[in-house]
């Protein structure tokens, strides 16, 4: 926590959303763990041309990539206090605090990513955005994540069976440590960061996410094998500090609504763009990709999660729903 706040305070010399610097008069950081290029930065400084554009140079965004202003979950705290302006994050830190985002972040939940975009793009993503501001945050738009597969430096998974016994880094949600434990492995929840060193050392077998993610943290280095069991399609998600929103006057509230969600499409052909370039880059490293793999076994092994996070008539609900869309 020393650490973050002296990493924070270099980073961020003066308090979030300062009037008056350069020709900005508002300037907006945002936080991202993810480096220069990735599809998600690229899609929040487009957010913030947009913005630039729309405001006549009013108010501007600078986004603070490769986790300059902390580990997500931390991050998610201090966008809440109103030091961090905006954040994009994954939907999966939320769990533990917005009940109501699990149910995008229970496995096989999403058919495909059309089925996912269908889904956020209606009613229930409205839904689940405006949960947001019950934990001093506003909810502005959904970005893609893929969708996630294990990967370990010690074996090819090939049926669950294979999984027994290894131990996998998850997010810090307990869907996604339930999960992992279901299919008889070790759940070990830890910050992005330290996965690398972690499989590295022999700290954990292995993690799991999407192309892009195991392609630019280099953990391909150090996992050789990944299969594509797709258990998770977690939608990612830009969100506003509640206390940098009220500062705001009507109007430049709606033209932040309005560019983050006119970032969307964009960021969409960046992913899929990105997926495949991330893809081919892995397959040319040399790591072994396994795609004859049988779900059935692994989609059954989720029943205990439904059970332990499905409780609610809303989240009951929530999960018709989800499966009704077409
Ligand atoms: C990535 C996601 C990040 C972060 C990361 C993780 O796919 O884009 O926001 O959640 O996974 O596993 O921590």
């Amino acid at each position: 926590m020393t650490a973050l706040k002296t990493g924070l305070a270099a980073v961020l010399a003066t308090t979030a959303l300062t009037t008056g610097a350069m020709a900005c008069e508002i300037t907006l950081r945002s936080s991202d763990t993810h480096p220069e290029g990735y599809p998600t930065v690229a899609a929040v400084e487009y957010m913030g041309e947009l913005l630039e554009e729309r405001s006549d140079g009013r108010i501007c965004v600078e986004v603070y990539h490769s986790a300059q202003l902390g580990q997500e979950a931390d991050t998610i705290e201090q966008t809440q206090l109103g030091v961090i302006d905006l954040n994009r994050v994954s939907l999966g830190p939320f769990n533990n605090i917005i009940e109501a985002t699990k149910v995008f972040s229970l496995p096989y939940i999403f058919r495909s990513t059309e089925h996912m975009h269908a889904v956020v793009d209606g009613e229930i993503g409205d839904e689940i955005l405006a949960e947001f501001a019950d934990h001093s945050l506003i909810g502005l738009a959904y970005y893609d994540g893929g969708s996630r597969s294990f990967y370990n430096s010690q074996r090819p998974i090939r049926s669950i069976e294979d999984l027994e016994g290894l131990s996998f880094r998850v997010m810090q949600s307990d869907v996604f440590v339930d999960m992992v434990n279901a299919l008889g492995a070790n759940a070990t929840p830890m910050p992005y960061g330290e996965v690398y060193s972690s499989i590295q050392t022999g700290v954990i077998d292995g993690a799991e996410n999407n192309w892009p993610s195991f392609e630019s943290s280099g953990h391909y280095e150090v996992a050789g094998y990944y299969t594509l069991d797709q258990h998770l399609i977690v939608p990612e998600v830009l969100v506003m500090s509640e206390a940098s929103w009220d500062r705001l006057t009507p109007e430049d509230q709606e033209l932040i609504r309005q560019a983050a969600r006119d970032s969307v499409p964009h960021m969409r052909e960046l992913w899929a763009e990105r997926e495949a370039a991330s893809e081919e880059a892995v397959r040319a490293a040399g790591v072994e990709v396994i795609t004859d793999i049988d779900k059935t076994p692994f989609i059954e092994a989720m029943a205990s999660v439904y059970e332990t996070h499905v409780t609610t008539d809303q989240m009951r609900s929530l999960v018709e729903r989800i499966q009704g869309v077409e």
